[in-house]
């Protein structure tokens, strides 16, 4: 699954609140490869390298949870997606459909 995807860090590893002036949205093209969300700058061009900054970005979802924001009202269509190492993301879909699709392709893996 690949598309279009804005991202805020809601809370880091052992889940702290991610610090002022790192709570941001910013879009990606997001792809899901296995166990991976990948998170990059510009839209995925196959015979282009992920750079440092895709695999820092990246999001293991092995043993993660994705659900609807229902608590965030901000914004249309925002999944939360808690990690194993207890991050918290939120994402922007395009669409409902986007979002309930995300949610359901997360939790499968
Ligand atoms: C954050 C940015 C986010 C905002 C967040 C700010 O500032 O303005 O858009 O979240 O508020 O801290 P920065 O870019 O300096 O990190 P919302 O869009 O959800 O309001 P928050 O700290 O209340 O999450």
């Amino acid at each position: 699954k690949a598309g279009f995807l804005a991202r805020k860090i809601h809370a880091d590893m052992d889940g702290k609140k991610t610090p002022r002036g790192k709570r941001g949205w910013k879009t990606f093209y997001a792809i899901l490869k296995g166990t991976v969300l990948y998170l990059q700058k510009d839209e995925y061009k196959p015979e282009k390298a992920l750079s440092e900054d895709d695999l820092k970005n990246a999001v293991s979802v092995h043993h993660a949870l994705a659900s609807k924001a229902t608590d965030y009202e901000k914004r249309p269509n925002v999944l939360k997606l808690k990690t194993a190492d207890w991050r918290v993301f939120l994402f922007q879909a395009q669409s409902t459909e986007e979002m309930e699709a995300w949610i359901n392709k997360i939790n499968c893996v």
